[in-house]
């Protein structure tokens, strides 16, 4: 064997420094093909990405292989998100060698802190969901889950947002621009998906009647396998995304009379389907490519996952017992009628045994209550696009309701609400339903959703299948979330109670009774505001703005929506500043309000609020009357990297959704298990993070969710009353009203206004804004006592343990999915 080729091998699986070193310069020159004269820090990062690699390949080969030695039963998790961010830092830490490689490279006069900032952050998805999903992926590969991610390859993740005079303005993000050094292209693992056509009905060999679809497009979608570190690289799972890819047909069309340009044309226009990721985080329904996109992936993943299957096994009596397939949202829903297709069209069973293996093999995660955000697709395009499963849906549907007709008791009304088809106006296809029926567990995202989902969507399925509901309260990865962003406060965690909490959140309520040392309340101070000092630069970088390290960073990040009240936090700021300009003389708590947040591109009115607070910021930054007290900043383009920067500087947490409206929120986990006290509703996880972290260390305030529904219920509220009846809204509202920050164009907000007044205040913005400030006066006060505000940050910090993720993927693994740890034989390193 070739000498250098040699010691390439042997260089693949060393940890130490001198290894690394050399397998860098080594890796720079054969697999980037650059001199170290000539090298970017891309190249450095493309260099240290595929030498760390390496070092994975082994250990993943060594998992997948003990997966099917036992046969373990897998779980699949359908998403079509999972918000990544960047890789590097994250593999490191899991393999533990971020020391190691920093003064490799140190060696070589680099810095490993540079040569992260070379990697583009992976944003296929729009937010918490597909975050959650991420988290998900960490936490069942650190339990030693058998668990595979299954989603989309998209072209252009979510779109990068830029403010132009304050406006957002959307832009591509390309981050495969540059090659991605984490995935394998599997060229060979190819599927084909069908669109369109129709279906044909024929007599099977014994003569019973049987459908084939046919004359249908074809797509062949194509996989890419990234490697999923857990904590520690003993396990490493695979996310498998897919590509749309032409068949081959299109390089053999008759090319004469320019069909070959058409040919060439329909290819890109094939290929088109995984190009680009749905900017809406509550989607709105109806469009064709979207519906596409879900079936693609869906039927991919599902035909994969039986090729793996049937290596093992002859029929599909065992399936539930080997696959569990969670549906994250409605979005992969279809795959209910696509494993039924599957199994009875292309596989001969029986329509009963099918029903009974897919209800066993899939559990569905409901995400949102918001009506425009539970999917239905018109029958009619449904029927065009896929129209055998329209055809097996009704089946579905005609059984059910046959079977629910006798309880129902001749309530009409109750047949039409369970129906999977809504009946009413243009008929449509509802995807809850489906998810609902063909699942066997189905499961709400905090304690208050789940309730909210047996009340409100699903009432009369929960009537009907009484144990199917049930909740799975979201979590967070303690690795990500805290281990690597946040490396000053775990450090001093690891300190005091060693490093056991990184794979074992729970042992985090150590600290707790830390919270009444002094000294150690001095170094959390200590790395709070380090943190801090890293968000001020990168808040100057971003925005031009400076602000005061001490001041009190109160933060709210999350997508723009009118239901999670951006303007209620820009109303107070409002308010505020109104206080400090009228009382110049009082020593005020300095604040710096923090907002980042991407608005889905067709939603005029968040794009309308991210205008707003960038105005509010213009005019308040520069009035020298405040005296730096306040200071107001957007950050632009929120992404997994800047979350990662912001979570740790946080010290408010804001999560002021109008009650019952969040389903969990996970951002509200990240702020508080970094040592931000939340001021919230009542709402989502919020409700269980107080339970958590006691009364006294959160600032709830505003309407319960009981009390918003009998409020709209009632409907006795007017928002105008309440105006009137508040001086310092009033005053705020008109300051808007009047051009105070839009004097280029006074009536700029009025669509804001008027939602506000003659709209009704659907959000409660109003109704919330009183008790909001008293919650906020609530909170500056506590902070003029950095004692007593250390001291409740560190029983934040101390009481989040429930809320990793490695508790929320045991929970599914034990009640969902009936999957247990698996762990991984390594013969290569016993043997050396
Ligand atoms: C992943 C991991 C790799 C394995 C490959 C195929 O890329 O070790 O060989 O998947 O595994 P199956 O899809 O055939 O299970």
């Amino acid at each position: 064997m070739d000498a250098r080729y040699k010691s390439r091998e042997i260089e693949r699986r060393s940890l130490d420094v001198d290894g690394l070193k050399r397998s860098f310069l080594e890796w720079l020159v054969y697999s980037v093909g650059k001199d170290a004269r000539a090298a970017t820090r891309r190249d450095w990062f493309h260099t240290v990405a595929l030498a760390v690699r390496d070092r994975l390949v082994d250990r993943w080969m060594d998992t997948t292989r003990t997966y099917y030695q036992q046969d373990a039963k897998r779980v699949y998790y359908l998403s079509l998100e999972f918000l990544i961010g960047r890789l590097l830092t994250n593999s490191l830490a899991n393999l533990g060698i971020t020391d190691q490689c920093r003064q490799a490279l140190d060696r070589i006069g680099l810095n490993l802190d540079d040569v992260v900032e070379a990697e583009p952050d992976a944003a296929l998805g729009n937010g918490g969901l597909g975050r959650l999903a991420a988290c998900f992926l960490d936490s069942m590969a650190t339990e030693a889950l058998p668990g595979y991610g299954y989603g989309i390859r998209y072209e252009f993740g979510l779109f990068e947002q830029r403010f132009e005079h304050g406006w957002q303005v959307e832009y591509p993000e390309q981050w495969l621009q540059f090659g991605n050094p984490w995935e394998f292209p599997r060229p060979e693992v190819l599927y084909p998906v069908q669109f369109y056509g129709r279906v044909e009905e024929f007599r099977d060999s014994v003569g019973e009647r049987a459908y084939r679809w046919v004359d249908a497009e074809r797509v062949l979608a194509m996989a890419y396998d990234t490697p999923v570190v857990g904590y520690g690289g003993d396990t490493i799972n695979t996310l498998r995304l897919w590509s749309a890819r032409a068949t081959r047909d299109f390089n053999f069309g008759h090319f004469n009379d320019g069909a070959y340009m058409k040919a060439v044309e329909q290819k890109v226009l094939t290929e088109n389907l995984s190009r680009v990721l749905y900017p809406n985080d509550a989607t709105e329904g109806g469009k064709e490519l979207r519906l596409k996109q879900e079936y693609f992936f869906t039927s991919a993943s599902l035909q994969d996952i039986l090729r793996r299957y049937l290596q093992h096994h002859s029929n599909f009596d065992s399936l539930p017992d080997k696959a569990a397939i969670q549906l994250n949202d409605t979005h992969p829903a279809i795959g209910i009628a696509e494993l039924m297709r599957l199994l009875v069209d292309q596989h001969g069973v029986t329509w009963d045994k099918a029903w009974d293996i897919t209800r066993a093999t899939f559990s569905y995660t409901n995400h949102t209550l918001l009506p425009e955000a539970l999917e239905a697709w018109p029958v009619r395009m449904m029927e065009r696009v896929l129209p055998r499963h329209m055809q097996i849906i009704y089946e579905i549907n005609a059984k059910f309701l046959n079977r629910s007709k006798a309880r129902a008791a001749g309530d009409n009304g109750r047949l039409s609400r369970l129906s999977l088809i809504d009946e009413r106006g243009d008929r449509r296809v509802r995807m809850g339903n489906l998810a609902f029926l063909g699942s066997h567990k189905v499961n709400g995202v905090s304690a208050l959703h789940t309730e909210l989902m047996k009340q409100t969507v699903f009432a009369d399925f929960h009537a009907e299948f009484p144990e199917r509901i049930n909740n799975k309260t979201n979590g967070i990865t303690p690795r990500r979330w805290l281990h690597q962003a946040n490396q000053p406060l775990a450090a001093l965690i690891t300190s005091r109670i060693g490093n056991g909490w990184i794979k074992d959140l729970s042992q985090i309520k150590a600290l707790a009774e830390k919270a009444d040392d002094l000294v150690f309340r001095e170094e959390f101070r200590r790395a709070k505001r380090k943190n801090k000092k890293r968000l001020a630069a990168y808040i100057a970088r971003q925005t031009g703005v400076d602000v005061q390290v001490d001041s009190l960073f109160d933060v709210q990040v999350k997508r723009m929506h009118e239901y999670k009240r951006q303007l209620l936090n820009i109303l107070q700021a409002i308010a505020l500043y109104n206080e400090m300009r009228d009382n110049p003389t009082v020593s005020w708590v300095p604040v710096t309000k923090i907002f980042a947040g991407k608005a889905a591109p067709s939603y005029h009115m968040a794009k309308l609020i991210i205008k707003l607070i960038n105005d509010v910021a213009k005019v308040v930054n520069h009035d020298p009357s405040v005296h730096d007290n306040l200071k107001i900043v957007l950050l632009p383009n929120y992404n997994v990297t800047a979350a990662e920067i912001i979570m740790p500087a946080a010290d408010l947490s804001e999560q002021i959704s109008t009650a019952g409206m969040e389903a969990s929120g996970t951002g509200n986990m990240k702020l508080a298990l970094n040592g931000a006290l939340t001021i919230g509703t009542l709402d989502g996880a919020n409700v269980e993070i107080r339970e958590h972290v006691g009364d006294d260390n959160i600032f709830i305030f505003g309407l319960t969710a009981e009390e918003v529904n009998d409020l709209r219920a009632s409907g006795g509220f007017n928002p105008r009353d309440v105006i009137a009846s508040n001086p310092s809204l009033k005053r705020a509202l008109d300051m808007i009203s009047t051009g105070v920050f839009s004097p280029d164009d006074p009536h700029r907000y009025h669509p804001i206004l008027q939602a506000l007044t003659d709209g009704g205040d659907h959000f409660l913005v109003t109704a919330d804004f009183s008790d909001y400030c008293q919650a906020q006066q609530a909170a500056m006060d506590l902070y003029r006592d950095q004692e007593e505000w250390t001291r409740k940050a560190i029983l934040n910090t101390a009481n989040m343990g429930w809320f990793s993720s490695d508790r929320t993927i045991m929970e599914y693994a034990t009640e969902i999915w009936d999957v247990h740890p698996v762990k991984p034989e390594h013969p290569a390193e016993t043997e050396t």
